[in-house]
């Protein structure tokens, strides 16, 4: 087998550096499917139940990146990756870097591997590790950085999960995978006031009321498309059923609710504060897309 030419039908073959909760996952889904793991982790231990499985747990993890075409690493943090990697050869080298890091840890990690003689593919993980392996769970990966490496590896890239290449800047994964788990923690902020608002009554069980919540977030969701289109086009007002104006006006409610249930309102007087200046700004026909501005850049 040649690398850089490497092809998954051919040689189905892989080493994965790191076996935490999210390793481990990724390790058991390309055994189960049949690939020959090379594995590696900082603390051999945590290989054992994967030994048993079929991996092969390399002395270090020069040994590990020196068996195989493709190297995936899943580690902790950017400069566990620079650690753990430190020793390896990774000439005519193919490195897939599934770590959660910032753009630009990517984007250096991306000339880091290029100077040391590697391709570079850096990835996002949208799912959690239960969700790895299980194709009806709807996870993926988010990949940026050479399409020649994604081209020749999707075959062995698309067994843990979903695939989704977003181009060839190598810190637009790690960019897409920070904005959309904000938008993750955006609804989380807004159902924990939710249920910090009905879980003091007797009479409305947190469990009843999740599914209320839940359905009405996915509902509300189809909202989401419409900001995409204003902010590409700049019309902001057309097709807006539910106008600052009118939001701005029922906040008040929303604060007197808060109180009356002994609740904080410091989740959501955030956006509050944003809609009302928006709205003070002269752009009461508006939905939310005008608040984007307000944030950068
Ligand atoms: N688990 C999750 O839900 C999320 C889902 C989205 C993506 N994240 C990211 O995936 C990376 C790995 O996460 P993980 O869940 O596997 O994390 P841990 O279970 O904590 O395992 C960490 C592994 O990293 C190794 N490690 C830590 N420091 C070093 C180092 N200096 N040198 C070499 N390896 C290191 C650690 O080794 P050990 O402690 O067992 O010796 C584990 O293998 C992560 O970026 C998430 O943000 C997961």
């Amino acid at each position: 087998m040649t690398d850089h030419t490497a092809s998954d039908v051919v040689t189905p073959s892989l080493t994965l550096l790191g076996l935490g909760a999210m390793g481990t996952a990724f390790a058991r889904a390309w055994l189960a499917a049949g690939y020959s793991l090379t594995v590696w982790n900082r603390t051999p231990g945590r290989a054992g139940a994967l030994v048993a499985e079929g991996a092969v747990l390399a002395a270090g993890a020069a040994d590990a990146v020196a068996a195989n075409a493709l190297t995936v690493t899943c580690l902790l943090d950017d400069a566990s990756v620079g650690e753990a990697l430190a020793g390896a050869d990774l000439t005519g080298k193919d490195l897939v870097d599934l770590t959660t890091g910032t753009p630009s840890e990517a984007r250096a990690r991306a000339a880091w591997a290029e100077a040391r003689g590697a391709r570079f593919l850096s990835g996002g993980i949208m799912a959690v590790p239960p969700m790895i392996g299980v194709p009806e769970a709807g996870g993926y990966v988010l990949y940026s950085g050479s399409p020649e490496l994604f081209e020749a590896h999707r075959t062995a890239l698309a067994v843990p999960a979903g695939t989704r290449f977003t181009g060839e800047n190598p810190g637009h994964a790690a960019l897409q995978d920070v904005a959309l788990l904000s938008g993750m923690y955006g609804m989380v902020a807004g159902a924990a006031h939710a249920f910090a608002l009905v879980r003091g009554e007797k009479d409305i069980s947190p469990s009843e009321f999740a599914p209320l919540l839940a359905e009405w977030v996915v509902a509300m969701s189809a909202m989401i498309p419409q900001i995409g289109r204003q902010l590409e086009s700049g019309d902001y007002e057309s097709g807006v059923a539910s106008g600052l104006a009118m939001q701005v006006a029922g906040v008040q409610s929303f604060l007197d609710t808060a109180h009356e249930q002994n609740v904080s309102p410091e989740l959501l007087t955030p956006v509050f504060n944003l809609m009302k200046r928006r709205a003070q700004d002269g752009h009461e026909r508006e939905g939310f897309a005008g608040l984007v501005g307000l944030l950068g850049p």
